[in-house]
Protein backbone atom coordinates (compact mmCIF):
# COMPACT_ATOMS: atom_id res chain seq x y z
CA UNK A 1 0.00 0.00 0.00
CA UNK A 2 1.13 3.67 -0.77
CA UNK A 3 0.17 6.74 -0.86
CA UNK A 4 -2.47 7.38 -3.79
CA UNK A 5 -1.70 10.39 -6.12
CA UNK A 6 -4.21 12.23 -8.13
CA UNK A 7 -2.77 14.09 -11.04
CA UNK A 8 -2.79 14.97 -14.51
CA UNK A 9 0.00 15.20 -16.75
CA UNK A 10 0.28 18.53 -18.12
CA UNK A 11 -1.31 20.32 -15.32
CA UNK A 12 1.32 23.03 -13.83
CA UNK A 13 0.36 22.27 -10.64
CA UNK A 14 0.36 18.39 -10.87
CA UNK A 15 3.68 18.76 -12.45
CA UNK A 16 5.40 21.03 -9.28
CA UNK A 17 3.77 18.09 -6.86
CA UNK A 18 5.21 15.08 -8.98
CA UNK A 19 8.75 16.80 -9.62
CA UNK A 20 9.18 17.01 -5.56
CA UNK A 21 7.80 13.44 -5.24
CA UNK A 22 10.23 12.40 -7.97
CA UNK A 23 13.19 14.04 -6.97
CA UNK A 24 12.83 13.33 -3.33
CA UNK A 25 11.52 9.48 -4.65
CA UNK A 26 9.04 9.44 -2.36
CA UNK A 27 7.06 6.43 -3.52
CA UNK A 28 3.12 7.11 -4.51
CA UNK A 29 0.38 5.26 -6.46
CA UNK A 30 -0.07 7.35 -9.42
CA UNK A 31 -3.66 7.91 -10.66
CA UNK A 32 -3.64 10.29 -14.03
CA UNK A 33 -6.71 11.74 -14.51
CA UNK A 34 -8.83 12.83 -17.56
CA UNK A 35 -10.79 16.31 -15.96
CA UNK A 36 -13.51 16.24 -17.86
CA UNK A 37 -13.98 12.29 -16.76
CA UNK A 38 -13.02 12.40 -13.05
CA UNK A 39 -13.04 9.36 -11.37
CA UNK A 40 -15.51 8.10 -8.80
CA UNK A 41 -12.66 7.19 -6.51
CA UNK A 42 -11.66 11.21 -6.37
CA UNK A 43 -15.10 12.78 -6.79
CA UNK A 44 -16.48 10.34 -3.95
CA UNK A 45 -13.52 12.32 -1.53
CA UNK A 46 -16.24 14.85 -1.17
CA UNK A 47 -15.57 19.40 -1.54
CA UNK A 48 -13.50 19.72 -4.26
CA UNK A 49 -12.38 17.38 -6.94
CA UNK A 50 -9.06 19.31 -8.54
CA UNK A 51 -5.54 17.59 -9.09
CA UNK A 52 -3.13 17.38 -7.93
CA UNK A 53 -4.70 15.63 -4.74
CA UNK A 54 -2.89 13.05 -2.20
CA UNK A 55 -4.64 10.49 0.08
CA UNK A 56 -2.08 9.45 2.45
CA UNK A 57 -1.94 5.62 4.12
CA UNK A 58 -4.01 7.00 6.99
CA UNK A 59 -6.61 8.78 5.35
CA UNK A 60 -4.95 11.99 5.50
CA UNK A 61 -6.20 14.40 2.60
CA UNK A 62 -3.64 16.86 0.76
CA UNK A 63 -5.82 18.84 -1.64
CA UNK A 64 -3.14 21.45 -3.23
CA UNK A 65 -0.48 20.99 -4.81
CA UNK A 66 1.67 22.81 -1.50
CA UNK A 67 0.29 20.50 0.42
CA UNK A 68 1.65 17.92 -1.20
CA UNK A 69 4.93 19.35 -1.73
CA UNK A 70 5.22 19.85 1.66
CA UNK A 71 3.79 16.09 2.55
CA UNK A 72 6.89 14.89 0.16
CA UNK A 73 9.58 17.20 2.41
CA UNK A 74 8.39 15.69 4.99
CA UNK A 75 8.14 12.15 4.08
CA UNK A 76 11.44 11.62 2.35
CA UNK A 77 14.41 9.78 3.83
CA UNK A 78 16.54 12.24 1.76
CA UNK A 79 17.68 14.83 4.77
CA UNK A 80 20.20 16.35 2.69
CA UNK A 81 18.15 17.30 -0.28
CA UNK A 82 15.45 18.29 1.75
CA UNK A 83 17.32 20.47 3.48
CA UNK A 84 18.86 21.40 0.13
CA UNK A 85 15.58 22.64 -1.20
CA UNK A 86 13.87 23.60 1.52
CA UNK A 87 16.33 24.92 4.49
CA UNK A 88 15.09 25.66 7.62
CA UNK A 89 16.42 28.82 7.51
CA UNK A 90 12.82 31.33 8.72
CA UNK A 91 13.85 34.30 6.11
CA UNK A 92 15.28 31.64 3.46
CA UNK A 93 11.48 30.20 3.59
CA UNK A 94 9.87 33.57 3.48
CA UNK A 95 11.78 34.22 -0.08
CA UNK A 96 10.59 30.91 -1.43
CA UNK A 97 7.09 31.40 -0.42
CA UNK A 98 6.92 35.46 -1.63
CA UNK A 99 7.88 34.02 -4.91
CA UNK A 100 5.70 30.75 -5.49
CA UNK A 101 2.64 33.48 -4.03
CA UNK A 102 3.96 35.52 -6.76
CA UNK A 103 3.94 33.29 -9.17
CA UNK A 104 0.48 31.63 -8.08
CA UNK A 105 -1.23 34.58 -7.39
CA UNK A 106 -0.79 36.97 -10.12
CA UNK A 107 1.42 35.25 -12.97
CA UNK A 108 -1.16 32.39 -13.14
CA UNK A 109 -3.81 35.53 -13.83
CA UNK A 110 -2.23 36.43 -16.50
CA UNK A 111 -0.75 33.38 -17.79
CA UNK A 112 -4.59 32.16 -17.91
CA UNK A 113 -5.34 35.18 -19.65
CA UNK A 114 -2.84 34.98 -22.07
CA UNK A 115 -3.34 31.42 -23.15
CA UNK A 116 -7.29 32.06 -23.19
CA UNK A 117 -6.53 35.36 -25.08
CA UNK A 118 -10.09 34.45 -27.07
CA UNK A 119 -12.06 34.21 -23.84
CA UNK A 120 -11.00 36.93 -22.29
CA UNK A 121 -11.84 39.25 -24.91
CA UNK A 122 -11.74 42.58 -22.72
CA UNK A 123 -7.96 43.23 -23.45
CA UNK A 124 -5.37 42.09 -26.83
CA UNK A 125 -3.28 38.88 -25.98
CA UNK A 126 -0.56 41.25 -26.44
CA UNK A 127 -1.96 42.90 -23.55
CA UNK A 128 -1.72 40.07 -21.63
CA UNK A 129 1.37 38.99 -22.97
CA UNK A 130 2.68 42.09 -21.57
CA UNK A 131 1.49 41.79 -18.01
CA UNK A 132 3.14 38.34 -17.98
CA UNK A 133 6.12 40.15 -18.67
CA UNK A 134 6.24 42.05 -15.36
CA UNK A 135 6.66 38.70 -13.66
CA UNK A 136 9.45 37.61 -16.35
CA UNK A 137 11.08 40.73 -16.54
CA UNK A 138 11.24 40.08 -12.15
CA UNK A 139 12.55 36.84 -12.64
CA UNK A 140 14.80 37.36 -15.62
CA UNK A 141 16.82 40.27 -13.25
CA UNK A 142 16.94 37.68 -10.44
CA UNK A 143 18.31 34.76 -12.54
CA UNK A 144 20.88 37.03 -13.71
CA UNK A 145 22.65 37.19 -10.40
CA UNK A 146 22.03 33.74 -10.19
CA UNK A 147 21.49 29.55 -11.28
CA UNK A 148 18.43 29.51 -9.30
CA UNK A 149 15.88 31.48 -7.35
CA UNK A 150 17.40 31.29 -4.42
CA UNK A 151 21.57 30.94 -5.35
CA UNK A 152 23.28 28.28 -7.13
CA UNK A 153 20.72 25.12 -5.70
CA UNK A 154 17.67 24.24 -6.77
CA UNK A 155 14.97 25.02 -4.27
CA UNK A 156 10.89 24.66 -3.85
CA UNK A 157 10.76 27.99 -5.00
CA UNK A 158 12.27 26.74 -8.18
CA UNK A 159 10.05 23.68 -8.60
CA UNK A 160 6.55 25.63 -8.30
CA UNK A 161 7.14 28.09 -10.72
CA UNK A 162 8.83 26.37 -13.21
CA UNK A 163 5.89 24.46 -14.86
CA UNK A 164 3.97 27.83 -15.08
CA UNK A 165 6.78 29.45 -17.01
CA UNK A 166 7.33 26.42 -18.98
CA UNK A 167 3.27 27.02 -19.79
CA UNK A 168 3.86 30.71 -20.82
CA UNK A 169 6.64 29.59 -22.86
CA UNK A 170 4.34 27.16 -24.43
CA UNK A 171 1.65 30.02 -25.28
CA UNK A 172 3.89 31.01 -28.60
CA UNK A 173 7.11 28.92 -28.09
CA UNK A 174 8.79 31.23 -31.41
CA UNK A 175 7.75 34.81 -29.26
CA UNK A 176 9.50 33.27 -26.00
CA UNK A 177 12.29 32.06 -27.72
CA UNK A 178 12.61 35.52 -29.45
CA UNK A 179 11.81 37.37 -26.43
CA UNK A 180 15.04 39.41 -24.19
CA UNK A 181 13.95 36.40 -21.32
CA UNK A 182 17.19 34.51 -21.81
CA UNK A 183 18.07 33.85 -18.20
CA UNK A 184 14.92 32.52 -17.73
CA UNK A 185 15.02 30.36 -20.68
CA UNK A 186 18.64 28.92 -19.39
CA UNK A 187 16.90 28.58 -16.23
CA UNK A 188 14.20 26.89 -17.51
CA UNK A 189 15.73 24.35 -19.63
CA UNK A 190 17.53 23.30 -16.97
CA UNK A 191 14.26 21.26 -15.89
CA UNK A 192 13.36 20.55 -19.81
CA UNK A 193 16.16 19.07 -20.91
CA UNK A 194 16.58 16.88 -17.57
CA UNK A 195 16.37 13.16 -17.76
CA UNK A 196 14.20 13.92 -14.67
CA UNK A 197 11.80 15.99 -16.25
CA UNK A 198 11.38 14.20 -19.14
CA UNK A 199 11.33 10.52 -18.57
CA UNK A 200 9.88 10.34 -14.71
CA UNK A 201 7.62 13.61 -14.14
CA UNK A 202 6.74 13.43 -17.55
CA UNK A 203 5.94 10.08 -18.35
CA UNK A 204 2.90 9.26 -19.78
CA UNK A 205 0.25 7.04 -18.15
CA UNK A 206 -3.36 5.75 -19.53
CA UNK A 207 -5.72 7.24 -17.55
CA UNK A 208 -6.51 5.77 -14.36
CA UNK A 209 -9.79 3.16 -13.63
CA UNK A 210 -10.01 1.16 -10.49
CA UNK A 211 -9.88 -2.23 -12.12
CA UNK A 212 -6.07 -1.03 -13.03
CA UNK A 213 -3.14 -2.21 -11.43
CA UNK A 214 -0.92 -0.02 -9.20
CA UNK A 215 1.27 2.30 -10.80
CA UNK A 216 4.37 3.38 -8.61
CA UNK A 217 5.56 6.81 -9.21
CA UNK A 218 8.86 7.64 -9.72
CA UNK A 219 8.90 4.27 -11.39
CA UNK A 220 11.25 1.84 -10.14
N1 LIG B 1 -4.70 25.44 -5.98
C1 LIG B 1 -4.72 24.14 -6.59
C2 LIG B 1 -5.04 24.30 -8.05
C3 LIG B 1 -5.17 23.00 -8.81
C4 LIG B 1 -5.89 23.18 -10.14
O1 LIG B 1 -6.50 24.23 -10.41
N2 LIG B 1 -5.87 22.14 -10.96
C5 LIG B 1 -6.61 22.15 -12.21
C6 LIG B 1 -5.85 21.46 -13.31
S1 LIG B 1 -4.42 22.35 -13.80
C7 LIG B 1 -7.89 21.38 -12.02
O2 LIG B 1 -7.94 20.36 -11.37
N3 LIG B 1 -8.98 21.87 -12.63
C8 LIG B 1 -10.24 21.20 -12.59
C9 LIG B 1 -11.03 21.48 -11.35
O3 LIG B 1 -10.68 22.43 -10.60
O4 LIG B 1 -12.01 20.79 -11.11
C10 LIG B 1 -3.39 23.44 -6.34
O5 LIG B 1 -2.40 24.13 -6.02
O6 LIG B 1 -3.33 22.22 -6.40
Amino acid sequence: MLPVLYSFRRCPYAIRARYTIAYLNVPVNLREVVLKAKPEALLSLGGRSSVPQLVDMDGARYPESMDIILWALSKSNNRIKVNSVWPSDACQRNKMSAWIRYNDVFFKKWLDRYKYADRYTEFSESYYFAQCEVFLRRLNRRLGLRSYLMGEKLSVADISVFPFVRQFAAVNQKRFDESEYDNVKKWLSLFLDSALFNNVVMKKYPMWTSEQENVVFPAR
